[in-house]
């Protein structure tokens, strides 16, 4: 088999965002577009070299083709070994315990996350590196710097392999190792929760029922929640991958999966009611006639931790991206631990997880997880979730109103104003900007603000500084209003206004979240004016 050299020309727009390098399909299906990504990677981890490397996918269009090209490149580039999950399919945190379990040096998770799969859909790359973390923000400033000169990359010719077939194959000098994506994951999980309980819990009639959105985590789902916890098989639905996702949005939450909210306040609702998103990494969390917002779920296992077997010690310390509502900071100083507050990406909860300064860390993105992998885990939420219902014996509507009760309650929303004219959404960010430093001390409603400024993240471990991470407008404990721009998104510029009102009086704890928000709302307004400046009369999307 030949290793050939092929010339190509830079493409200019290979820039990571917050998760990975994330375009329009099309963008990817460019001549060389892929492989100039992925060389510019191979050039800038040089650890590859003789080592391990992990490849796996959401299991979306393009998938297999990109993997076909990944190992025929790996190979070509002096990689000594590529453990691949069969079939192409590997959870993003499934994927993150692989690299671990493996020492390997990186990890390639082919997925666009949340957004929409298909021919006319989104790809991406997420790359991940030895530990099992996401890539730096310096090391994917590397890359991209890289990539903007890249003039050749190198490829093994002619390889045929067999993603379908478990076990060894060999690519010249490269072994390829056929996983399945399920097993070690599984086995993982099965050391951090009471699979007995959950079991006894699901036979006594208990019921939960989990949506897969036709993504990556159908066979978790399967193997876990079925085959291990013994609940039938109609608590699952979408559970087989499907290269377009059945055309369903994989981004849980209660707009586009507004069925899972409609089931969960029927009269047939189960106990539990979850979903995924396209590469596993996130979790959406209902009981009989609730929500769980995530923010607040993130508060509630953090009170119950210690209740699960693998976190007997109870909580280390706890972090939250900004953004995230400050509930979990009341569990954290209750229990006399730290938390801490990172810019917005999993990446930055890393370093502190590595140091054992963490044990548990969230986003309002629904994202979940804990030190047992190095990204957010969707299934590893459920499970939680699961093992505090089954230990409690409470319902999860319980859970909820005896932490309020207890912590008061913050009401949460995110609103995001979508495909923006860049103009538009940096005039917004540039004019808040401007006035920030002058709100401190002023009046709005009910709330005075306290402090007002531009996020920015010192990382008490590397000493690496992120700056630019968003703007905040705080009202003491009471109320706070930020704001960011999307470093997801793949068409215009997405706008993510984010409010959060805490009140601890008993008659304020059982009100509707949108009611609690509606007067901050009209004081974000007042503030950021993006209605004014935008023109648009209402966001795209509520969450
Ligand atoms: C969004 C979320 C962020 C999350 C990121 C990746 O980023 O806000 O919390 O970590 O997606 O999630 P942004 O920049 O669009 O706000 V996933 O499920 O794509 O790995
Ligand atoms: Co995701």
């Amino acid at each position: 088999m030949p290793m050939r050299e092929i010339a190509t020309k830079p493409y200019p727009d290979q820039r990571s965002g917050t998760a990975g390098l994330r375009k329009r399909v099309a963008v990817f299906q460019q001549p060389h577009y892929l492989e100039n990504f992925l060389q510019s990677v191979f050039d800038s981890v040089p650890e590859l070299r003789g080592h391990t490397l992990v490849i796996g996918g959401d299991g979306r269009y393009f998938n297999r083709q990109a993997i076909a090209t990944a190992v025929a490149m790996a190979a070509a580039n002096g990689v000594a070994r590529v453990v691949v999950g069969q079939g192409g399919l590997l959870s993003t945190p499934a994927a993150s315990h692989l690299i671990r379990l493996h020492r390997a040096a990186a990890g390639l998770i082919f997925t666009a996350s949340h957004n929409p799969a298909g021919a006319d859909g989104d790809f991406g790359v997420k790359l991940n590196v030895a530990g099992g973390g996401q890539a730096s923000e310096g090391l994917t400033e590397r890359i991209y710097e890289h990539s903007k000169s890249l003039g050749r990359y190198r490829i093994l010719e002619g390889a045929t392999v067999d993603l379908d077939r478990r076990g060894l194959q060999t690519l010249g000098a490269m072994e390829l190792d056929v996983v399945d994506p399920v097993d070690e994951y599984a086995r993982l999980m099965q050391k951090l929760f009471d699979f007995n309980r959950i079991r006894e819990w699901l036979k006594a009639g208990h019921s939960l029922r989990y949506d897969a959105l036709h993504a990556v985590t159908g066979p978790y789902a399967q193997r876990i929640f079925v085959e291990m916890l013994g609940a039938p098989l109609s608590s699952l639905q979408n559970a087989n991958p499907l290269e377009d996702f059945g055309g369903i949005h994989p981004d849980p939450n209660l707009i586009h999966a507004r069925h899972l909210h409609e089931l969960a306040h029927s009269d047939r609702a189960p106990d539990l009611v979850a979903a995924s998103d396209g590469d596993g990494d996130r979790n959406m969390i209902l009981g009989r006639g609730i929500f769980v917002s995530p923010g607040d779920s993130l508060a509630f296992l953090a009170a119950h931790l210690k209740e699960l077997p693998g976190y007997r010690d109870g909580l280390r310390g706890v972090a939250r991206s900004m953004p995230t509502s400050r509930a979990v900071d009341k569990v954290a100083k209750a229990m006399a631990v730290d938390s801490y507050e990172t810019p917005t990406g999993w990446k930055f909860f890393a370093n502190l997880l590595e140091m054992d300064r963490i044990n548990l860390c969230g986003e309002e993105s629904f994202g979940t997880s804990s030190s047992h992998v190095r990204e957010k885990d969707g299934i590893w939420a459920v499970l939680a979730w699961l093992n505090v219902l089954a230990a409690t014996r409470l319902s999860v509507r319980e859970v909820a109103e005896r932490h309020w009760r207890h912590y008061g309650r913050h009401y949460y929303g995110r609103h995001d104003y979508e495909e923006l004219p860049a103009t538009a959404a940096t005039t917004v960010m540039q004019d808040l900007a401007r006035t920030l430093y002058d709100l401190p001390g002023r009046k709005f409603g009910e709330w005075e603000v306290g402090a007002a400024d531009e996020f920015g993240y010192h990382d008490p471990v590397d000493g690496s500084l992120a700056v630019n991470q968003g703007l905040r407008v705080i009202f003491g404990d009471r109320a706070r209003i930020v704001l960011r721009l999307s470093g997801t998104g793949t068409r215009g510029v997405t706008l993510r206004l984010y409010l959060e009102r805490y009140e601890d009086h008993a008659t304020a704890l059982g009100w509707k979240t949108w009611e609690a928000l509606a007067p901050l709302v009209n004081v974000a307004e007042q503030i950021a004016r993006i209605g004014a400046i935008t023109g648009r009369k209402a966001p795209s999307v509520v969450t």
